[in-house]
């Protein structure tokens, strides 16, 4: 099989939900176009060399974990190549006052229930939108990439529970839509690496100098 040659990356504190998202949206859209890779601590920049995107991700109920990614994953963006898009997203909103409740995209209400189908208590927002929308800001200026060639940072952060898919398929499909026509054009610019053998002629061997 050929090796994907483009990833996103999704960085994050611990349980912030980035597995829960992946799984929430390979749900849906099983064999995606793009080889999709995440991890947590002990991360070497390399991940993120040759990232088509990063998705910085933290818990919107725990505000360390937005510290975390500019204390512990912003330096790791410095390898990413100069087309590399950036998303943040803070996850879990389904547990807060302000989250839509399971179910109400569809137009229905119900409790929000947790895994052993109790009531779980919603809580106010710890975390709001503009702290992302700054966070975005900064890693573009940490990687002196200039905000007016970038996507917006409202189009680039986003609020998701990967427990009722809010915003889950918007987040992958705006990055995919985004990140497509870099990768083609990128790959029209490479030069090919095909020879084409039919016109392939071997080079003459040359006489082995002998006596005069
Ligand atoms: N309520 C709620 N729980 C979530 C959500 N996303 C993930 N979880 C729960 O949070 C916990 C951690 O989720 P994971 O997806 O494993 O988190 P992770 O970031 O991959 O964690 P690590 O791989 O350990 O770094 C699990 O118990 C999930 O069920 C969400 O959107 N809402
Ligand atoms: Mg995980």
């Amino acid at each position: 099989m050929q090796k994907p040659n483009s990833k996103i990356v999704l960085l994050g504190e611990m349980n912030v939900g980035k597995t829960s998202l992946l799984q929430r949206y390979i749900e849906h859209m099983v064999g995606g176009a793009l080889y999709l890779k995440h991890s947590m601590y002990g991360l070497g920049s390399m991940y993120c060399r040759r990232a088509a995107a990063i998705i910085l991700t933290y818990d919107v109920n725990h505000p360390q974990s937005l510290v975390e990614l500019e204390d512990h994953f912003l330096g790791l963006t410095e390898t990413a190549s100069k087309d590399c898009l950036f998303a943040i997203v803070g996850n879990k909103v389904d547990l807060t006052e302000e989250g839509p409740l399971e179910g109400q995209e569809k137009g229905e209400c119900s409790p929000n229930l947790d895994s052993r189908g109790c009531v779980s208590p919603r809580v106010p927002k710890q975390v709001h939108l503009e702290d992302a929308v700054a966070l975005y800001k900064k890693i573009l200026k940490y990687n002196m990439l200039d905000e007016q060639d970038m996507p917006a940072a409202e189009q680039m952060c986003f609020e998701t529970s990967a427990k009722t898919g809010y915003n889950v398929d918007l987040l992958f499909e705006t990055l995919f839509d985004l990140v497509v026509p870099i990768i083609s054009q990128q790959r029209a610019e490479r030069p090919s690496h095909t020879v084409d053998i039919s016109s392939h002629k071997p080079p003459k061997r040359a006489r082995s100098g002998c006596c005069a």
